[in-house]
């Protein structure tokens, strides 16, 4: 079993789909394991996508990320973080496979529904960035 952080995006949220997208993460394996209701602060989201900062829409996806609640989750299951990635599809919902999560419901390349970590390290970081050890322990235990 392997973990993954997902992030269902302010669109996603203010949009109602927040339901439809856990539902069917559940339907293709995950369990999962936290979730938080969080309004990202200006720092949080330009901390969490400082790899982007050099890039053209920086600005843009840090004011979005910030505008309303994300809900960030801890999906466990085999392979999570490869599958998850499959399970969400492109960036940009105009190339995403149809009956993923982003074509399904993201709106644009920028307010795409969904993140999900893009490798096992940057899971552990992410996951460890939005939840305390003994936040995750004491759920299951
Ligand atoms: P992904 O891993 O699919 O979430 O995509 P990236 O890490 O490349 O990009 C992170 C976020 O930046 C995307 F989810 C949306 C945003 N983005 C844009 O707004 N415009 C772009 O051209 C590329 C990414």
């Amino acid at each position: 079993m392997q973990q993954t952080l997902a992030i269902i995006k302010p669109d996603a949220v203010q949009g109602g789909k927040a339901g439809a997208i856990l539902a069917h993460l559940e339907a293709v394996g995950f369990v999962a394991r936290a979730a938080k209701m969080a309004r990202l602060t200006r720092v949080e989201a330009e901390t969490f996508y400082a790899v982007h900062r050099e890039r053209p829409f920086y600005v843009s996806l840090v004011e979005f990320m910030t505008s309303g609640p994300c809900i960030v989750l801890v999906l466990e299951r085999d392979d999570a973080v490869v599958y998850l990635r499959e399970v969400i599809g492109a960036t940009d919902p105009v190339e995403a496979v149809e009956g993923t999560v982003r074509k399904l419901y993201a709106e644009s390349k920028e307010r795409n529904a969904i993140h999900a970590s893009d490798s096992p390290e940057t899971a552990v970081r992410e996951i460890a960035y939005f939840f305390s050890e003994a936040e995750l322990t004491r759920l299951w235990a």
